[in-house]
């Protein structure tokens, strides 16, 4: 069969880097495969059948998108569409691992190649049947097929997949106000555009709820976690069901931060006492409400006595009690409570990093079973590197979810790069030690290691209103790696960074495995670059004060005292670190016997944590030889050299990557290595003036004087409240 193009088009597709690529398409641009040239029948292009499998064979809202994606991809792939079937499989056929009667198994798929010709197939096509016990099983499967179809030479006909999720509720935050605002957001605006909803719907919410079911994510929280109540109005809650009845075909359900003084503020009662009847009967009235207008809403995610929020201690009551009241007015339409355990306190005077695990600790076994609790993967605050929060070896009888941050707070905001998949990896993979070696967080977060069904992982999102959604280009490689890892936390970051810059800047017809790899390898070094050349060592929290954009090691001023970073480097002429041992906070305590061992002695703790856990004298000889000071300096002086190699190596990518996205990332990279230089020449002056050692060769003099770059404010700094 002979492949046709309309001669424009093929021009506009073999020439990829003379036509603007505005990054709107992200991973799913469907360039031309072309084939090998020199092989036979090149110019042949195969028309793929491919039967859709579900329990009742009938035509769905799901299955037509799952038809549709196929037929615009293939289109695009291979210049023709796929003959699509639609097929009734019987349940007990499929695979095991499909037919549990739970959200995992639901969602999972089978990809293999349908051997038995059935019998309104004549032709000798290739033929691929896709099978799951869920619409949305195949929707997922489809784009795992389109995935695999760019990403490997093999032939169609040889795919076969079976892929079931690690966790059942896999969702974005977003942490987005009803102005348009978002905290901690640096890609513009607000996707949510309320003022329009629920009458107008932007044609981008499909593509958002499209680009989520590639990944297989199936939840959104659409609002800040510093909630307003008012979403939970019903003039707000027309306009969420809109973009539910939107999303629900791609799979995707729809949560809301819940206020928890909202009976106070929109419901004219006089308490938020999660123990008063009226309360209770409130928020019952609200669940009723919103599942009438949303039959599969999600639940609520609730912050809570944490920086201002109004929460349960603020009637003496618990976070459980507070918790299970919600959870007990959503029990009965299947919703659940994802409950924060981001909580600590300006009157607590304990070390921060300790207050969470105190907090919730004793409440373990306490929950209804319908409450998740959802913590940040650090017991601090999504810094460039942090030890996991011991909460996910501690508390073995509650459901717990890992909250990361894909927007990049304390990471360069999206104007620098920073792959985050190796720092979840890093965490995901910890060792919690609870029952023996192989005690790993993200068991914990599957359900498995402590037997729990209901699972959960979010992402605070990095989205926007920015054309290409992220701000920075490359920044789509985290949203991208956080919806991977959600379905299968065992894949590995070097294989995630391939899949994502081929699938996203593989040229049509001039395939350049070259650039992939160098994108790629740029990727994966790209946060610890960031974590040499601001907070090496296990430093944490030294950024400028609020925007947390850039250094502010000297900031001591703030009202809180654990918002002030000189509370976490404790940097004196002594020495630098936070002591966290049994000398110290003894928040080392707080984890297995095992890493307590490991991580208490500083001759064995891992240079990453060094400083985390133990306050060292300038002068303390670390494993390579290096002083404390010497290997300080060292480690900032490496982050801004890799900083210019990555410019380099971008820079040699010029004419191989479209001119449009090559243009944004220079830049970009151009503006991280004056940041890296700021960071390193902001913090070692200011150390400086505790060690009082000369900088060792190597490192390069800082042009400015300390109080230069003490008075260096930016003017411009989005995503903070
Ligand atoms: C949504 C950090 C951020 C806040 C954020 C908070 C949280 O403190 O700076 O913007 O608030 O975390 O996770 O609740």
């Amino acid at each position: 069969m002979r492949c046709f193009l309309p001669i424009l088009f093929a021009a506009v597709l073999m020439s990829p880097s003379h036509y603007a690529e505005d990054g709107y398409a992200l991973w799913l641009r469907y360039p031309r495969l072309a084939p090998d040239s020199t092989s036979p029948g090149a110019d042949e292009c195969p028309r793929f059948t491919i039967i859709l499998a579900t329990p009742t064979g009938q035509e769905t809202p799901t299955l037509a998108l799952a038809q549709a994606e196929l037929e615009t991809a293939l289109r695009h792939l291979y210049g023709q569409p796929p003959l699509v079937r639609l097929e009734a499989v019987d349940t007990d056929s499929l695979p095991y691992a499909l037919r549990a009667n739970d959200t995992k198994a639901r969602e999972g798929f089978l990809i293999a190649p349908f051997t038995t010709s059935p019998q309104n197939n004549t032709s000798s096509s290739p033929v691929l049947r896709i099978a799951a016990a869920s619409d949305t099983g195949i929707l997922y499967g489809v784009f795992a097929l389109l995935r695999q179809l760019q990403l490997s030479d093999q032939p169609f006909s040889n795919i076969a997949i079976t892929s079931v999720p690690s966790i059942a509720h896999r969702l974005l935050n977003h942490w987005d106000n009803l102005d348009g605002f978002v905290e901690r957001g640096y890609a513009g605006n607000s996707l949510w555009r309320w003022e329009e909803l629920p009458d107008e719907l932007d044609p981008r919410y499909r593509d958002y709820a499209r680009a989520m079911a590639s990944l297989g994510l199936n939840g959104t929280v659409l609002n800040n976690v510093n909630a307003d109540a008012r979403i939970l109005t019903t003039e707000y809650l027309l306009k969420v069901a809109a973009l539910a009845d939107l999303f629900r075909a791609y799979g995707l359900r729809v949560y809301l931060s819940a206020r928890f003084s909202a009976p106070i503020e929109i419901g004219e009662l006089h308490t938020g006492d999660p123990l008063a009847t009226e309360v209770a009967a409130w928020w019952r009235a609200k669940a009723a409400e919103i599942y009438a207008l949303i039959p599969d809403f999600g639940g609520f995610l609730v912050k809570a006595n944490s920086e201002g929020q109004p929460g349960p201690h603020d009637y003496g009551r618990s976070h459980a009690e507070g918790a299970n009241m919600l959870a007990e007015a959503l029990a009965p339409h299947g919703g659940i409570v994802i409950w924060r355990a981001f909580v600590y306190s300006p009157d607590n005077k304990t070390d921060r990093v300790k207050q969470a695990y105190n907090e919730f600790l004793p409440l373990d076994g306490n929950f209804a079973p319908n409450v998740v609790l959802q913590i940040k993967n650090g017991p601090l605050d999504f810094m460039p590197r942090e030890p996991f929060s011991p909460l996910f070896g501690a508390m073995r009888q509650t459901p717990l979810a890992a909250e990361l941050q894909i927007t990049q707070e304390y990471l360069g905001q999206q104007h620098q790069v920073a792959f985050l998949a190796p720092m979840w990896k890093e965490f995901l993979t910890s060792e919690t030690y609870t029952q023996g070696p192989g005690s790993t967080v993200a068991k914990v977060i599957d359900g498995t290691l402590n037997g729990h069904p209901l699972s959960l992982i979010s992402g605070v999102a990095n989205t926007g209103s920015d054309r290409n959604w992220t701000g920075h280009p490359l920044a789509q490689a985290n949203w991208y790696a956080y919806g991977r890892l959600a379905w299968d936390h065992t894949l590995t970051s070097g294989k995630i960074a391939h899949e994502w810059a081929q699938l996203t800047f593989r040229n049509a017809r001039s395939f350049d495995p070259e650039t992939v790899e160098t994108i790629e390898k740029l990727l994966l070094g790209s946060r610890e670059t960031v974590v040499n050349y601001s907070m090496p060592l296990g430093l944490h929290h030294i950024m400028a004060t609020a925007h947390h954009y850039g250094p502010g090691p000297w900031v001591d001023n703030l009202h809180r005292d654990d918002w002030n970073p000189t509370y976490y480097h404790r940097a004196d002429e002594q020495g630098l670190g936070f002591d966290r041992t049994a000398t110290g906070s003894n928040a080392l305590s707080q984890y297995a016997p095992e890493l307590q061992t490991l991580w208490g002695n500083p001759d064995t703790c891992p240079p990453e944590f060094l400083l985390w856990f133990h306050h060292l004298p300038w002068d303390y000889r670390l494993s390579t030889g290096h002083t404390l000071w010497d290997k300080l300096c060292l480690s900032y002086q490496q982050g801004v050299e890799e900083a210019q190699a990555m410019l380099s190596t971008w820079e040699k990518l010029a004419g191989k990557v479209d001119t449009e996205r090559f243009t944004d990332v220079r830049q970009r990279l151009a503006r991280q290595v004056t940041d890296a230089i700021t960071w390193r020449d902001s913090c070692l002056l200011y150390f400086q003036t505790f060690s009082k050692r000369p900088f060792p060769a190597g490192v390069e003099p800082p042009p400015h004087s300390l109080s230069y770059y003490q008075s260096l404010r930016p003017e411009s700094t989005p995503g903070n409240p």
